[in-house]
């Protein structure tokens, strides 16, 4: 059988842990054919981002027609857009290929480096939420996307009134569940807790196995129950002795493989 065909629109992580790198193994482990469309290049790895180099929008646009030219997209995601101007050409592309679209409102790393320009992020609201199928942040993102902090569901049905057809709020180890809004309900989905020192590539991971299950056609509510479950053992498998910092999370690991790491 065919794949369902998987695109994120993101940056490349060099230390293999985040960003473009996570997505295709979560598209893969989600038994998709993954593609990419690459914005921007970081020197990088589980302890810092040493340098970052944004594509020019002219090479982004090229990648996004040649996949939709030839080969087609069922479910696409956006992570780390690094600027105005090249969230400006996503939008402009995506505006004229209607796609399934999963906006993960990447802005930092998580060893706290900006992976978006502080003055992006209305662009970001005004030009990309609007395309959206779902928009997952986490707490931190939501408030900035709500632009205030309040309870989790008051600021998703503010993040929807600014044009995502839904959000997801994640980060809900802490909380027990990440928060699914839709426009007219709020679902709980129930996330458990892991102690895992490897967590670099979790929100990666997470949004790109939401877009793999939406590709294969699952509802909301299901995508998200599957992109939390994957996601927690992800970080449970993690590699924690990879880099001095933390570790990548090890998405779709069979029990035996991961044991075979630990016991190196
Ligand atoms: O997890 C967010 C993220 C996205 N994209 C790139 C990253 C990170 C986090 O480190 O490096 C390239």
């Amino acid at each position: 059988m065919t794949p369902p065909r998987c695109l994120s629109i993101a940056t490349s992580d060099s230390g293999g842990g985040a960003g473009i790198q996570a997505d295709l193994k979560a598209f893969a482990a989600a038994g998709c054919h993954g593609m990419t469309a690459i914005v921007g290049v970081t020197a990088q790895n589980t302890t810092a981002i040493l340098a970052m180099y944004p594509l020019p929008t002219s090479i982004i646009t090229a990648q996004l027609e040649a996949v939709y030219n030839d080969i087609g997209v069922d479910a696409a995601k956006t992570g780390a857009l690094l600027s105005a101007e090249i969230i400006d050409a996503v939008a402009d592309f995506l505006r004229r290929h209607p796609t399934t679209l999963v906006v993960d409102p990447v802005l930092r790393a998580s060893t706290g480096g900006a992976l978006l320009d502080p003055e992006a992020v209305e662009v970001l609201i005004t030009s990309l939420l609007p395309l959206a199928t779902v928009v997952t942040p986490n707490v931190a993102e939501a408030r900035v996307l709500a632009g205030f902090d309040a309870d989790r569901r008051t600021m998703a049905e503010r993040i929807v009134s600014r044009g995502a057809r839904a959000v997801l709020i994640t980060g809900g180890g802490g909380e027990g569940s990440d928060l699914l809004f839709d426009g007219a309900e709020h679902l709980e989905i129930p996330v458990t807790w892991v102690e895992g020192g490897a967590t670099h590539g979790t929100g990666c991971t997470h949004s790109a196995t939401l877009t793999a299950e939406l590709a294969h056609r699952a509802t909301l509510a299901t995508a998200a129950r599957r992109a939390a479950a994957v996601t927690a053992a992800a970080i449970a498998h993690g590699l924690e002795d990879i880099g001095e910092g933390a570790g990548p999370v090890a998405v779709g690991q069979a029990s035996g493989a991961s044991q075979r790491v630990r016991t190196r």
